[in-house]
């Protein structure tokens, strides 16, 4: 984290919808990490980008890499799992929606059905600490690992959504944006929509993925990761935009997240002023909060602070970001009375 953000911004009640569970882990997680692996020889600068600092996307995702060296036991997803949903809490966050990519680590006998139990049982544990937070948990396809791995995933996907009791809720696609092509796992997020499994891709993340786009928004899906080169602007497309427009498609937003990582070359640069103007609908998230040094408190003090959101203007936003989320109707409509509840009398 780089400086606490105003306890207006702390305090302000907030859903989380974009938050890649090995990218979220904290500086005080990985230094216990680290100190349980010292044969891997693991500095904490290999797993954070700090402030000032930039990276091409390509060396973020060597980040994860180390990363992963070091979370490859059903122990270290419980712990991690069970770190950052605390964190989340810590800081304000009411509403989670949790994503990871299930890993099989034969060394360490880590199975992917494990991994997803080892997050539920995370999640439960919380549950069972009283925290003041709702999570859910999205299960994510790397798009690297090709479409038999995708449809694998998506086969476990749909396994737990029928057994883990309403915790998993969607389907993330996510993974290096350069490396493999969505239409290759078209038929794998086809079927996971069919039975019901609520999808957030990753969308247009890099430049010239517009065939992609496409293809990927006919599905449709129900959010769309970062979006950064839909709209004109940038060489996007008026015909994807319009297609964005017309289905209502929430975009998820990571401002550290894409300033540090160089797809977006400056905070006043992004991508939400565009949607935010035409008054579509956005949530502010954080991506990794752990790799990007940040916290949802932070993003949403950037946002004001860039873009001259007014306190009120903040509100709003959270608020509406309950609406984008995918927990069931009966859930949203307490959401809303717990934002009813806190809101300042005056902002
Ligand atoms: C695309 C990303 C990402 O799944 O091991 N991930 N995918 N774009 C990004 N923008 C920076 N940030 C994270 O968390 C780490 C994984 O999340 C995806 C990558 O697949 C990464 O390996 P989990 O918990």
């Amino acid at each position: 984290m780089e400086k606490p953000a105003d306890p207006f911004y702390r305090q302000l009640p907030k859903v989380e919808l974009h938050a890649h569970l090995n990218g979220s882990i904290s500086v005080t997680t990985m230094e216990e990490l680290i100190s349980r692996k010292p044969h891997l020889n693991i500095q904490h600068s290999m797993t954070a980008i700090r402030k000032g600092q930039r990276r091409t996307l390509d060396e973020c995702f060597q980040v994860f890499k180390v990363i992963h060296q070091l979370t490859d036991t059903e122990e270290d997803i419980l712990m991690v799992a069970k770190a950052v949903i605390r964190e989340f809490a810590a800081d304000g966050v009411k509403y989670l929606e949790l994503r990871s990519t299930p890993r099989e680590e034969t060394h360490t006998g880590l199975t992917k059905r494990r991994y997803v139990e080892m997050v539920i049982e995370a999640i439960r544990q919380c549950e069972q600490e009283d925290l003041d937070i709702t999570v859910r948990f999205l299960v994510a396809v790397d798009r690297r690992n090709g479409p038999e791995a995708a449809m694998e995933t998506v086969k476990l996907a749909e396994d737990f959504m029928v057994s883990s009791d309403g915790v998993v809720v969607g389907l993330d696609l996510s993974g290096d944006p350069t490396v493999g092509h969505g239409k290759d796992l078209l038929p794998a997020l086809q079927k996971a929509k069919n039975t019901g499994l609520r999808l957030a891709l990753h969308l247009s993340e890099v430049q010239s993925q517009k065939e992609e786009s496409e293809l990927l928004l006919g599905l449709p899906p129900d959010r769309i990761g970062h979006g950064t080169f839909l709209h004109p602007e940038v060489g996007g497309s008026k015909s994807l935009v319009d297609k964005v427009r017309e289905r209502n498609i929430p975009l998820e937003l990571c401002l550290t997240s894409n300033v540090k990582g160089q797809t977006v070359a400056s905070y006043d640069k992004h991508h939400f002023s565009y949607w935010y103007q035409l008054g579509h609908p956005c949530v502010l998230c954080t991506d990794d909060k752990g790799v990007f040094s940040t916290e949802l408190s932070q993003e949403y003090h950037l946002a004001a602070s860039t873009f001259g959101l007014s306190q009120e203007a903040v509100w709003a936003l959270s608020e509406r970001a309950i609406n984008c989320s995918f927990a069931p109707d009966h859930l949203k409509a307490q959401l809303h009375q717990r934002w009813a509840s806190l809101r300042p009398q005056v902002f």
